[in-house]
């Protein structure tokens, strides 16, 4: 089952019957067991008798984060609590958390997905996998597990923390595919290095790295460090956990949405229309095979496009470009839409500088002051005050020319800035307080 590639591989037309059949048997189980749900599509004259096609999706209402608070914990379920056999919930750091619930045969699916996934992005049974994501409410780390022992490999629950140990563990087990943040491995560098640990000596292949917003530079910057070859790996917990979307390791162009699962839409986040192609928007989900927790036209916030064309790896499934950022992340610094993956491409581009940085946002009488906090690296340390001060000009000049945003730019010493073990805090709004 895992290493057939028959769904991922499979002409259109025939994706979308399966596609439809499942959207129907999805709508009718929400209307029939979700209040929310029966509630609003009755407010939007709208009922499963009338999704015909994949194009009358469009006339089903959006889910937001918001609803599923309103809902919190379990309203939203649509199966009994004695079939729900899991709760994970999101951190809630931007207010109260998520709750989802997966029923057994919602565990297996995503377990095939996830096994499915860490075989596009390099993974076989013959591996050692690091997972170093959190285990416990994050979907991460229980998520990888499942998928890394369905497809056969040999995982090591690793979580995330602890950092030294987790070094001694790569040295003496050999691993050859490790999963992170992109954020802590970069950390899982550093702190080798401090142990005497060159990761040009380990055995990794392949990193699958996702959870959180990276760049291109930022992949350049992991590959060269680690020595492998990183994978974007995307998901969130509303619409399972890892695996709804992966780059295959042949093009690493975009990532694969396991569309046998999810449908995708984007949507233009003021009017919410629908987006064509290539167009940058939200990116919107419907689940069409999870049984407890299945969500219809969930907004992610999340702001990318879709690329319907063929991949060189042969699947047909669309591919989905890098999340650059979530709506609710953006910034408005003085009127200015600033987004955190802005201010990083200009760090990123600037010698000397790690990827280690923070925004932190005050508000000075009226006037929103944004500082941004970068570390250098030990060599630019050493350098003359006078040289120090001339680079923090030169970024708050190119920040300006980008965004047209003045920022008071810090360079500070190495490891100064605190280090996540899971994903990074990149912005602190005071302004909020
Ligand atoms: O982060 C699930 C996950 C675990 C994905 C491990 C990949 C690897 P949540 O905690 O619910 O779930 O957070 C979901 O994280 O809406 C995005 O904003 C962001 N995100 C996840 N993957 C990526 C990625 C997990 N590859 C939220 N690139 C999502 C950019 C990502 N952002």
């Amino acid at each position: 089952m895992i290493y057939n590639m028959e769904f991922e591989t499979m002409p259109r037309e025939a994706l979308e019957a399966i596609q439809l059949r499942r959207l129907q048997a999805t709508v009718e189980r929400v209307y029939a067991n979700v209040t929310f749900y029966r509630e609003k599509f009755k407010q939007n004259k709208v009922s499963p008798a009338d999704i015909r096609s994949l194009d009358d999706l469009q006339r089903l209402p959006f889910t937001t984060k918001q609803d599923l608070r309103d809902n919190y914990p379990f309203g939203m379920f649509a199966t009994p609590m004695d079939l729900v056999v899991r709760i994970h919930a999101s951190s809630g750091t931007t207010g109260q958390p998520t709750v989802v619930g997966y029923t057994a045969r919602d565990i297996q699916t995503w377990a095939q997905l996830m096994a499915r996934a860490l075989m596009a992005g390099g993974a076989d049974r013959g591996d050692i996998i690091h997972n170093a994501y959190g285990y416990g409410l994050f979907t991460g780390g229980l998520g990888v597990h499942y998928g890394a022992e369905l497809l056969g490999a040999s995982v090591i629950p690793v979580s995330g923390g602890n950092t030294r140990r987790q070094v001694m563990i790569m040295k003496d087990f050999g691993p050859t595919i490790l999963t992170a943040t992109p954020s802590y491995s970069l950390h899982l560098v550093e702190v080798a290095e401090e142990m005497g640990v060159s990761f040009k000596n380990l055995k990794f292949k392949f990193g699958i790295f996702g959870a959180e917003p990276w760049s291109e530079t930022m992949r350049a910057e992991i590959e060269r460090k680690l020595n492998l070859v990183a994978v974007d790996i995307y998901g969130l917990s509303e619409v399972m956990g890892p695996g709804v979307a992966i780059e295959c390791k042949e093009a690493k162009r975009g990532l694969h949405i396991f569309e046998d699962h999810f449908i995708p839409e984007i949507i233009d986040p003021v009017t919410l229309q629908r987006l064509p192609y290539g167009q940058k928007g939200e990116l919107v989900f419907t689940t069409i095979t999870k049984e407890a927790f299945p969500v219809i036209r969930y907004r992610t916030r999340d702001i990318c496009s879709l690329n319907p064309e063929p991949c060189i790896c042969g699947r047909t499934h669309l591919r989905m470009s890098r999340v650059t950022g979530r709506s609710d992340d953006m910034l408005i610094i003085r009127g200015v839409n600033v987004f955190p993956s802005q201010i990083e491409s200009v760090l990123m581009d600037t010698e000397g500088v790690t990827p280690h940085y923070q925004l932190i946002v005050d508000r000075e009488g009226a006037l929103d002051v944004l500082t941004v906090r970068v570390e250098v690296g030990e060599k630019m340390f050493s350098d003359e005050v006078k040289q120090l001060q001339a680079v923090e000009k030169r970024i708050s000049h190119n920040i300006k020319e980008l965004l047209g945003v003045s920022a008071s730019v810090k360079l500070v010493e190495p490891k100064t800035i605190a280090r996540s073990e899971g994903k990074a805090v990149r912005v602190i709004d005071n302004r909020k307080l």
